[in-house]
């Protein structure tokens, strides 16, 4: 999987708005009502992130979930982030679109 362009990432970033591009990687931060519902949305990514074989960097404090993606072999951002980033986007906002 070949690393994209800054340009290309820029480009696929006005489909996520809640993402933003620096240091090799994509990323955002999500806000829950409370620990739980932290929680229980990275238990269902966890389990998006073991279908698609792509794991985040990712951290967690009390209803914050702060997320990063790249990829690792190609050293910068792939098809695969965005992909793991569409899967996490309809966990954590099933109402939008
Ligand atoms: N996740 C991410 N974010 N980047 C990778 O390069 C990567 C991964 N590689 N998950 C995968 C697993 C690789 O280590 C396995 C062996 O396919």
């Amino acid at each position: 999987m070949s690393k994209l362009s800054e340009q290309d990432i820029e480009k696929r970033l006005l489909h996520f708005p809640d993402w933003d591009y620096y240091d090799n990687a994509i990323h955002a931060e999500f806000e829950f009502e409370n620990f739980k519902d932290c929680f229980s949305a990275m238990s269902r990514i966890a389990f998006e992130c073991e279908a698609l074989n792509h794991h985040p960097d990712w951290s967690n404090t009390y209803n914050i979930l702060t997320i990063s993606l790249s990829t690792h072999d190609a050293k910068g951002v792939t098809n695969k982030d965005f992909k793991l980033a569409e899967a996490i986007e309809s966990i954590v906002e099933p109402d939008e679109e």
